[in-house]
Order: structure tokens, then sequence, then C-alpha cells
């Protein structure tokens, strides 16, 4: 076990919704701590980069163009593996196919409009961040499963 940073966006439509709330209360709840957020309007360049291994394929047209639709809050989440963590949080691409209690699965409905993006490992994590935060926008912060009051 390591402690991870991943990159956390929350989604044209989770702003569009009012769910950006809801979708840190629960990486929070789960003991992730938010080292970096932005709200922040994407450009087609940005948009084109994050999503750059999805190039091609049919949805990524209508992928760009939801990302780019609205705001979005982007964040760098950390916490002990984080990366595959707050993935389960999240849930499944598609939230049919989402288990219950993951965010798609309790708040969404269709694959292209699903809400939140999460880093799929270690190298897209540092890839990704890199993209939406300076360095000097991350913040080193405590993680509460450091204290001394929880311990495993
Ligand atoms: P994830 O976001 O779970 O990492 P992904 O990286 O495979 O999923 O795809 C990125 C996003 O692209 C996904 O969140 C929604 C969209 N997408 C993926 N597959 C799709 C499909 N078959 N039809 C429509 N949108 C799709
Ligand atoms: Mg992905």
């Amino acid at each position: 076990m390591a402690v991870e940073q991943t990159l956390i966006l929350c989604k044209a439509d989770a702003v569009q919704r009012g769910l950006v709330g809801e979708i840190i209360s629960r990486f929070e709840r789960r003991g992730y701590v938010i080292a970096a957020m932005k709200l922040l309007r994407v450009e087609e360049s940005r948009a084109k980069e994050h999503y750059a291994e999805h190039e091609g394929k049919p949805f990524f047209p209508g992928l760009i163009a939801y990302i780019m639709s609205d705001p979005i809050v982007a964040m760098v989440v950390s916490g002990e593996s984080a990366i595959e963590g707050c993935r389960q949080a999240i849930g499944a691409t598609d939230p049919r196919k989402a288990a219950p209690g993951t965010i798609r699965a309790d708040l969404a409905q269709t694959i292209g409009r699903n809400l939140v993006h999460g880093s799929d490992s270690p190298a897209s994590a540092k890839r990704e961040i890199a993209i939406w935060f300076e360095p000097r926008e991350i913040a080193v912060r405590p993680h509460p499963l450091e204290s001394s009051l929880i311990s495993d």
C-alpha cells in the first residue's frame, strides 16, 4: 500500500445537475483527501489531450463535446491506493453495469453522461494530473489514515 494521487473530474453533467458536492463527499467519506481542486471551462486542445487514448473511436467527438459543454471540476485526490480505490467508488464506465453504491450506479443512467472521470493506472494518473494542474497547485495535506487516532 502506498499513498497515491489520482486525477478526478466531475464532468459537465455533474456540474449541471448540482452533484459536485455529493461526489466530493463520497470521496471524502471514504477517507481520501482533496489535494487540489478547480472549476474551469475546458478548451478543445486540453479535452483531446486528456482523452487521447480514445481518439478515433466512434464516441470520441461526442465525448469531447460533452466535456467542453459546461464547466467541470478537476481535482487531485490522494490516499492509500487512491487510484484503484477511487475507480471502485466511481464504478463501471456504463452506469447500468456499475455496482450499486458506486457514483455511476447511484447517480447516472448512461455511458455518455457518467458524471466522473478517474485515472485508471499510476501512469495515467501522472500524465493526467500534469494536464490539469501545475505542481505548485497541489497541496501536501496530512492524510487522516496517517493520524495516530486511526491505524490498522
Ligand atoms: P472510464 O471513464 O470508465 O475510464 P473509458 O476510459 O473507457 O472509461 O472511456 C472514457 C469515457 O468515454 C467514458 O467515461 C465515457 C465515454 N465512453 C466510453 N465508451 C463509450 C461508448 N461505448 N459509448 C459512448 N461513450 C463511451
Ligand atoms: Mg478511462
